[in-house]
């Protein structure tokens, strides 16, 4: 039996679009020097680098980037989709943002990926002050998941919408979520996902849910942040003891 280990980025190894806390990274990397180790984030491969560093993402097994649209391997692209946001589906998300009564915008609301797109109410232009006042209104008025349930009810046949990260939404084709990575791992794998976003309205809602459908050769856990990551981890795997 190989193990796999499986990491979200934002919230669950670093603050969301933040570095890697220091220590942790010296400890992450030399837990990567001995076990199988796979990024799976909503975000892209430059984004991902600037917060890790390419010696975590050069080294690992492999970046599925996009929630798995775009796969990344000691540092080369070796796989895309090319999927675009249908025109009306973006009509839908210009409204909303029309509609938000968040009054700061900082422009690049919708980032086209490979595969995907990131919806933003705030920009992703936004300052670390500006996100921070989003991320209040969002826990506020539940804005993110009201979106969520919106978009699907209208697209949901054919586009999903989830919410990852602090800000924004990843919105992709039916069945093109971070749960398709799962194909890549064979019977003699037994996987363990870390992500912050475990709930049925998030980003890692899928993986987790197809991770524990293995039944007993994978678990998820669902973290409280890159500390509850770390901690979990050292639980489990006390490499300096
Ligand atoms: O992985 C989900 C998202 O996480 C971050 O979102 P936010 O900026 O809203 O906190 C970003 O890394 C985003 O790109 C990513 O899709």
């Amino acid at each position: 039996m190989n193990k796999a280990w499986l990491f979200d980025v934002d919230g669950t190894l670093t603050p969301s679009r933040r570095s890697m806390d220091p220590e942790f990274r010296i400890w992450f990397c030399e837990f990567m020097s001995t076990n199988d180790v796979y990024l799976v984030t909503g975000s892209d491969y430059a984004k991902t680098v600037e917060q890790l560093g390419t010696t975590i993402t050069e080294n690992v097994e492999c970046v599925y980037g996009c929630s798995g649209n775009d796969v990344w391997k000691n540092g080369r692209n070796v796989w895309y989709n090319n999927w675009q946001l249908p025109n009306i589906a973006e009509t839908f998300l210009t409204q909303c943002l029309n509609e938000s009564m968040f009054e700061i915008r900082t422009g690049n609301h919708l980032e086209r990926r490979p595969g995907m797109v990131n919806f933003s109410i705030v920009g992703r232009n936004a300052t670390h002050e500006e996100r921070k006042q989003y991320v209040e209104h969002d826990t506020k008025y539940n804005e993110r998941n009201q979106i969520v349930k919106a978009f699907n009810t209208m697209f949901g046949d054919e586009i999903t919408a989830t919410a990852g990260g602090e800000t924004g939404l990843d919105i992709y084709p039916v069945g093109k979520d971070k749960a398709q990575i799962i194909d890549d791992f064979s019977e003699y794998d037994t996987i363990f996902f870390f992500g912050d976003r475990c709930d049925p309205a998030g980003n890692d809602y899928t993986l987790a849910q197809a991770v524990s459908a293995l039944s007993g050769r994978g678990s998820y856990y669902h973290v409280d942040g890159w500390i509850d990551t770390y901690e979990k981890l050292q639980k489990m795997l006390p490499i300096n003891a």
